[in-house]
């Protein structure tokens, strides 16, 4: 196999961020290709669905953010080998991406516009989702979202929900999840303590 290329936006976050964690964790080498926004339009083209993350393994790309996240979550051993448990850590990453989705729409939106809609997904569709994710968690047990261990669904809700913290949404307050959902803000300390997510993290402020 050759060294996989992983392409994805420059920034700790996103989409792409899932990924990029999985590689660490499982310590397996990756090109960690980061696109500027100044690039972008030149690499739009090039790409399967003109959007990222994108995949290139072996000469072949592949896209779609939780396609990647499932393929290398294989590779690495952090997706179920149970077809349950994989339906319930799909189901926790389909989830954020549906939140996910209807959010990033709002990114390029004219201010007011952002405003209006932002709080309007703040007052209702993120609080039920958050809240409905939580009791997800709790009934696999509260602490993974599948396979009573860390896969790329926890890295995937962790992602989410430190977006959320960030104060980086403008119009959705960041003490959301907090108020709404301490269960997943636990979870996603848990996935901090990780020793492979708080390593990359410090590599990635000391790097900063
Ligand atoms: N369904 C796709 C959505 C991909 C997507 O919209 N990616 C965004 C970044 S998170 C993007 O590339 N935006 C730039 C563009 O569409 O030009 C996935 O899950 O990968």
């Amino acid at each position: 196999m050759t060294i996989p290329k992983l392409t994805y936006f420059d920034f700790d976050g996103g989409r792409g961020e899932t990924a990029r964690l999985a590689f660490v964790i499982g310590s397996l080498a990756f090109q960690d290709d980061r696109v500027s926004f100044a690039d972008w339009p030149n690499r739009k083209p090039l790409m399967p669905f003109g959007a990222l993350p994108v995949l290139e393994i072996n000469g072949k790309t592949v896209a779609q953010s939780n396609t990647i996240n499932r393929y290398i979550g294989r590779l690495v051993d952090l997706y179920p080998a149970d077809p349950w448990q994989a339906a319930l850590c799909d189901e926790a990453m389909d989830a954020v991406e549906d939140i996910g989705t209807r959010v990033f729409a709002t990114i390029l939106l004219p201010e007011t516009e952002k405003k209006v809609q932002r709080e309007e997904l703040a007052n209702g569709p993120i609080p039920y989702s958050l809240s409905r994710l939580q009791q997800r968690l709790e009934a696999h047990g509260g602490r993974y979202f599948a396979d009573d261990r860390l896969t790329v669904a926890d890295l995937k809700v962790f992602v989410w929900i430190r977006h959320l913290r960030s104060g980086a949404l403008d119009h959705v307050p960041s003490d959301l999840p907090d108020r709404i959902a301490p269960g997943l803000v636990e979870h996603g300390s848990r996935v901090m303590h990780h020793p492979g997510v708080s390593a990359y993290y410090a590599g990635r402020q000391a790097t900063a």
